[in-house]
């Protein structure tokens, strides 16, 4: 189980106001003391995360948070962070003091999480002192799911955890590849190492995909660039699909005969997350920016910036050179993904391999609020280079999608 990647577990994240036992309440749901459980207010600053199997359901990740309600200068960062990890959260657990009344913080809390559409439930604890009968019927009255439990005498955990368990979202499991392939069929995957490639290994979309060829008994041949021509001169039969880099795909995509079908990795990983259809709609919006327009660059990690970085010098190039347009883009790393995305017209965000499925689709909801149209690395580059909508002939959904909205194109 500890080989699953973080960015593949579910998370579940505690939140609440300080002291309402939602340290205590991760400690008891784990049987592992991990959180320091304190009575003076606010001693949880940053999320802290563990790892746990939660049965039947599988591996999860705990995510225990400062209060809601965390007071002064550093509380309101705090309280920042608690936002952030909600972002993260498949599912949220909402801790009450079950003696207390609801406050505004809390309310505004519910109503954040209706907005962004993340399930959760609400868990009173410290119940055998006692329920003050106001917070249940104010919950109640908003048909919230409410479990009683107590930290102290264990009650109501063992009944928590099967909810929990069974509450959690379960997606369906998208196809990375192996819906285009059959047995016997070969795959020509390119992948250009250059110096932004890791040293001494493949990036995780580039082995997911070779695993799922190989899953589907189909041949899979890995080569760079450079060699692609001598490769496909050498095979005595046409490969199925060949998927490339997409910084490669201009190239590519001369080399490859027409009859051949030829994708991104970063298509394959859009689609695999779910994220096809909002970044295929966003592609051309690159073709209405106008002087001016602001436009968000965002990039998951932060990692030590390269000469010719992507991110930083080369994205941004190609959209200057592609619009001709004096545009204003703000570059944001990690975890700082402005709340308020309502002045871009455009954001551009990187493949997200590091985030979980629910911290991008949160994102891309935040872009839908804010209506600011929303593409990836991958698909921009691929658009700006001529590759779309060749690259996106593969995927039936996504090209009626195309050929539907183009007209429709947000702007
Ligand atoms: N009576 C009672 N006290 C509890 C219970 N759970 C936690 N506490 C106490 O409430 C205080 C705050 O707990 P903690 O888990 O640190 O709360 P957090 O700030 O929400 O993380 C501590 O003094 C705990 O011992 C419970 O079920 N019953
Ligand atoms: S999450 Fe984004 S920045 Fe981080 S490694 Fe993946 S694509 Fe690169
Ligand atoms: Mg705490």
């Amino acid at each position: 189980m500890n080989t699953v990647p973080k960015s593949e577990r579910k998370h579940i994240v505690f939140i609440g106001r300080r002291n309402a036992g939602k340290s205590s309440l991760v400690n008891a749901f784990s049987n592992q003391e991990l959180s320091i459980v304190s009575n003076t207010p606010g001693t949880t600053t940053d999320p802290v995360k563990k790892a746990m199997e939660l049965l039947p359901f599988g591996p999860v990740v705990l995510v225990d948070t400062a209060g809601v309600d965390d007071a002064g200068d550093l509380g309101e960062k705090r309280i920042n962070k608690t936002v952030k990890a909600i972002s993260s959260a498949d599912f949220v657990i909402f801790v009450f003091d079950a003696l207390h009344h609801l406050t505004e913080v809390e309310r505004d809390y519910l109503k954040y999480l209706d907005k962004i559409q993340t399930p959760f439930i609400c868990v009173l604890n410290k119940t055998e002192i006692g329920v003050n009968r106001e917070l249940i019927d104010e919950l109640m009255a908003q048909n919230r799911k409410i479990f009683k439990v107590s930290c102290f005498d264990q009650s109501g955990i063992t009944a928590l955890k099967d909810a929990v368990a069974n509450l959690i979202p379960i997606e369906k499991e998208l196809p990375l590849v192996s819906d285009l392939v059959k047995p016997g069929d070969i795959v020509v995957l390119v992948v250009p190492i250059d110096l932004g490639a890791p040293k001494g290994r493949l990036i995780l979309p580039q082995v997911q995909t070779i695993r799922e060829v190989l899953d589907e008994d189909a041949i899979v041949i890995v080569t760079k660039d450079k060699e692609l021509a001598s490769t496909l001169q050498r095979l005595n039969e046409k490969p199925k699909l060949v998927i490339t880099d997409s910084q490669a795909v201009m190239s590519v995509a001369d080399i490859v005969p027409e009859d051949i079908k030829l994708t991104t990795f970063s298509i394959l990983m859009a689609r695999y997350k779910g994220d096809l259809q909002e970044f295929v709609m966003g592609i051309k919006q690159i073709d209405k920016l106008e002087h001016g327009d602001k436009i968000l660059i965002s990039e998951a990690c932060t990692h030590h910036v390269q000469e010719d970085d992507i991110g930083r010098t080369k994205i941004p190039g190609w959209i200057k050179q592609y619009t001709q347009k004096d545009l204003n883009i703000d570059i944001k790393s990690g975890r700082d993904f402005p709340a308020d995305l309502s002045d871009y017209k455009l954001i551009v965000h990187c493949g997200g391999c590091m985030l979980t499925k629910k911290e991008m689709q949160t994102r891309i909801k935040q872009a839908e609020f804010a209506a600011a149209p929303i593409v990836n690395y991958g698909l921009i580059i691929s658009y700006i280079h001529g590759a779309i909508p060749r690259a996106l002939e593969p995927f039936t959904e996504a090209i009626e999608y195309w050929n539907e909205n183009e007209d429709k194109i947000p702007v």
